[in-house]
């Protein structure tokens, strides 16, 4: 597979969805049919659901806690890590995951968009998310002390972006920031394991093809937006991106 035309003035923003992640073992959303343990993901992973049922969220999160833990970065992430050490300012890498996997391969220059399963904050107050790592089972649901210290209940969630939550405006901005100035140079946009059925994600090629980047996609399979594609590389991600882009 040829390379892509990277060279001293290129700028490269990566997009990556569940598929980089099945590389180390951990299952897309598509690939369980979008279900767990017999529950719509859209549901689990929702202010509603959480609400609803903070035990199954949390049974939901502690258990993609332990998966994540138990793998490892593969050579996708690898080969993203040696090209940001290649074109420092000039590569921006948004990742739908929240697995942490990107940062363990030495990703540094990264938005996670849809937040991170190592961060946990309160469902009330505007305290700051805090590393964490535990699973908690259902009799043992974490809650918030600064809340209790006033007096008040909350539970504590994960950190991150439920299906009908907003992505959060830094992170919106860096990635608008980085289009903005990529404008007039040679800029080439990656997408590489996302079904591109989730949005805003979902939206990032439009945005950098309407300041002229040349668009790549590296899928198993033709996601919902594959029209949008200039250059489509059918396979697994593992394999691919290593010959992309080293
Ligand atoms: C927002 C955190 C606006 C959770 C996630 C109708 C009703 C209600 C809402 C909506 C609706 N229509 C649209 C919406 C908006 C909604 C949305 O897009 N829904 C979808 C389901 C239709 N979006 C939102 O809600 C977003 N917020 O819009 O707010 C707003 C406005 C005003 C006021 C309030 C709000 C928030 C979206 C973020 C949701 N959170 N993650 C968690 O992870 O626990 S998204 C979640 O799904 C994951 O992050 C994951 O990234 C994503 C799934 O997408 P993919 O990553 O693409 O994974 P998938 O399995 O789908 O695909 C994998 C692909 O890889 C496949 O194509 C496969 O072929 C390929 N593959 C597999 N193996 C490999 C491979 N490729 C290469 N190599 C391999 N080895
Ligand atoms: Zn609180």
């Amino acid at each position: 597979m040829k390379p892509i035309a990277i060279d001293g003035d290129t700028r490269v923003l990566v997009l990556t969805g569940a598929g980089v992640s099945a590389e180390s073992g951990i299952p897309t959303f598509r690939g369980t049919s979008g279900l767990w343990e017999s529950h719509p993901v859209e549901k689990v992973a929702s202010p509603e659901g959480f609400v609803e049922d903070p035990a199954l969220v949390w049974r939901f999160y502690s258990q993609r806690r332990e998966a994540a833990k138990a793998v490892r970065p593969n050579p996708g992430h690898d080969a993203l890590a040696r090209l940001e050490a290649r074109l420092g300012d000039r590569f921006l890498l948004a990742t739908q995951n929240v697995d942490g996997l990107h940062r363990r391969a030495g990703s540094e220059r990264m938005v996670e968009m849809h937040g991170s399963l190592w961060k946990t904050r309160c469902s009330r107050c505007a305290r700051a998310p805090f590393d964490d790592e535990a699973s908690y089972d259902a009799q043992h649901l974490p809650a918030c002390g600064q809340c209790h210290g006033k007096g008040e209940f909350a539970l504590l969630r994960p950190d991150i972006v439920w299906f009908g939550e907003r992505l959060r405006g830094e992170d919106l901005e860096r990635i608008a920031t980085f289009v903005a100035a990529a404008k007039g140079h040679r800029f080439v946009f990656l997408a590489v394991g996302t079904s591109g059925r989730v949005s805003p994600a979902s939206e990032l090629v439009r945005l950098a093809k309407a300041n002229g980047a040349e668009s790549w996609l590296v899928n198993l399979e033709a996601p919902d937006n594959v029209a949008a594609f200039d250059h489509v590389i059918t396979g697994a991600s593992g394999e691919a991106l290593p010959q992309l882009l080293d």
